[in-house]
């Protein structure tokens, strides 16, 4: 099954929105394989960003990612990485549509509230940098076997 990685930023951290964001995902079915409160060390931060190494923004990007708490998460389900792209919205919160993540929580392109993969090369490569094989679970959601 398809996984992506998706992380509140500080900001989002700062201002509660963990759980708002978290139920988001939950909602839409998606199942969540691995989470954890971290502060990213700024060597992970500066390869975490790595293909924006020659951007003007890449200072201010890793000293902002490393400036609080972050909640890094990976979410398994069917077409995980590009629909949590859609549930997440726009990089600019100026262009991400109400609904979206950013679209309801964010006003500015810095601070965004949240990441999430682009493509499965970048999934991989990201739930590799931020879990460990054994952080990550397997396990089936079978409402039923909660009644019965
Ligand atoms: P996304 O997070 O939507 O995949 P990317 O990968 O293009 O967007 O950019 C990574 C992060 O870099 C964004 N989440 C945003 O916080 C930051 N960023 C992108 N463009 C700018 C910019 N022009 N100025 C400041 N920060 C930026």
């Amino acid at each position: 099954m398809e996984k992506t990685f998706l992380m509140v930023k500080p900001d989002g951290v700062q201002r509660n929105l963990i759980g708002e964001i978290v139920g988001r995902f939950e909602a839409k079915g998606f199942q969540l394989v691995g989470a954890k409160l971290m502060q990213i060390p700024t060597e992970l931060a500066e390869e975490h960003y790595g293909e924006h190494k020659e951007r003007p923004f890449f200072g201010e990007l890793v000293e902002f990612i490393t400036s609080g708490p972050v909640f890094a998460m990976v979410w398994e389900g069917e077409n995980v990485i590009s629909t949590a792209r859609l549930l997440v919205g726009a990089t600019n919160p100026k262009e991400s549509a109400p609904g979206t993540i950013r679209g309801d929580f964010a006003l500015t392109v810095g601070k965004n509230i949240i990441h999430g993969s682009d493509a499965p090369e970048s999934a991989e490569r990201e739930i590799g940098l931020f879990f460990k094989q054994e952080e990550l679970v397997s396990y089936k959601k079978d409402a039923n076997n909660w009644i019965n």
